[in-house]
């Protein structure tokens, strides 16, 4: 490799670093950019210009000095570790430099070259840059389109930092499949009064966008629990688990699908249109209704509507004989004893039309999708 090459690489991979070091800084609001020409002489250069020398230094160094000093316009580097400030920018300097390797660096201070950095893609947004200069605009927009869409546009501001607030908006297993997540799997949702949150996403069943509110697949959860642990997610999202009230409370209204096994290995399928879960002022009454057509097993989630949440120490259930969910050994919206229980320790479900009970084998599955209007 002959010398000439030699040098240009060098220049090259210099260039490099110093643009690295600033992109990778959004608080920093110098750029400096390469000259195209170098110094021959260096050690000429007048006391007044050259304001400062330090040896033994890297290039990184070197730039941090010129950028964190306002009298910085210029500096000179050479791989040999020679770091000089310079308080002017010398203009008209063509000639090829006499140190292998050195070069020339301006410091820009009419904002062409200010960086904002990348502006942070935020879960759940849409997010389009037409650049990172001075004046140049970020827009963010919320997947979800209707109730909560909201867009901002950002502006690249002389001071290296992006204008405004990022917009803060909810978003689903519905709206992350809109956005193109197609796998299904555990996922960190927000919600806006939960902020982020995991929950398991079906993106392959049903047309996809299924948030998972409840799932017992190896049957180990323990579900047998209190009114305030049933308030938070039960279990680990990627096998048993509980989503909890107050999210679910947040992801309602939509369409619900319960899926259950009986102890023979049949699978059936209850489906309805409207499932809300109201706040924890009403105790978390759910709201069943407009039985589905593709259900396979009969009507019996229905005859929960209107019903409060009960748990093993707290009873709100119609019976006045006993708490239903400590003799199920699980939560649920219980009217009696005797409808069904999906968390109970032996889960079962009545068939209405001749009263008979069934208990039921994991896989137990309840996935709601949020209705937007
Ligand atoms: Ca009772």
């Amino acid at each position: 490799m002959n010398c000439m090459c030699q040098r240009w690489l060098l220049g090259v991979a210099l260039l490099v670093m110093v643009t690295t070091l600033v992109a990778v800084d959004p608080s920093r609001y110098l750029a400096v950019r390469q000259s195209s020409f170098a110094l021959n002489q260096i050690e000429d250069l007048p006391d007044t210009v050259v304001y400062r020398s330090v040896e033994h230094h890297t290039l990184i160094h070197c730039s941090n000095m010129c950028l964190l000093d306002e009298s910085c316009s210029s500096f000179f580097y050479s791989l040999s570790g020679y770091c000089q400030l310079h308080n002017v920018v010398l203009n008209g300097l063509t000639q090829p430099s006499a140190h292998p390797g050195s070069h020339y660096y301006i410091v820009n201070n009419d904002n062409t070259d200010i960086n904002c950095g990348n502006a942070t893609e935020v879960e759940c947004h849409n997010l389009t840059m037409s650049g990172t200069k001075v004046g140049d605009t970020a827009v963010y927009t919320c997947l979800r389109t209707s109730p909560d869409v909201i867009t901002v546009t950002q502006t690249c501001a002389s001071d290296g930092f992006w204008t405004g607030e990022t917009p803060d908006c909810e978003c689903d297993c519905r709206d992350l499949f809109a956005s193109g997540v197609t796998t299904s799997g555990v996922y960190a949702i927000h919600l806006l009064k939960k902020g982020r949150i995991n929950i398991f996403c079906d993106m392959e069943q049903d047309g996809g966008g299924w948030s998972v509110i409840q799932r017992r697949d190896t049957d180990t959860g323990d579900f047998n629990r209190t009114m305030t642990d049933y308030r938070n997610t039960i279990g680990d999202v990627s096998s048993d688990y509980w989503f909890g009230l107050t999210p679910m409370n947040q992801l309602t209204p939509g369409e619900i699908v319960l899926s259950f096994h009986l102890q023979n290995g049949t699978e059936y399928v209850l489906r309805y249109s409207e499932f809300d879960v109201k706040p924890a002022g009403n105790n978390f009454t759910v709201v069943v209704s407009e039985y589905m057509t593709g259900s396979t097993w009969e009507d019996v989630f229905s005859e929960q509507n209107g019903q409060q949440f009960s748990a093993a120490d707290y009873d709100q259930d119609t019976n006045e004989d006993v708490n239903c969910a400590l003799q199920t050994g699980g939560g649920w919206w219980y009217r009696n004893c005797s409808s069904m229980s999906l968390n109970g320790v032996n889960a079962f479900i009545v068939q209405p039309s001749t009263g008979m009970s069934f208990s039921i084998a994991p896989p137990v599955v309840m996935k709601i999708r949020r209705v937007v209007t």
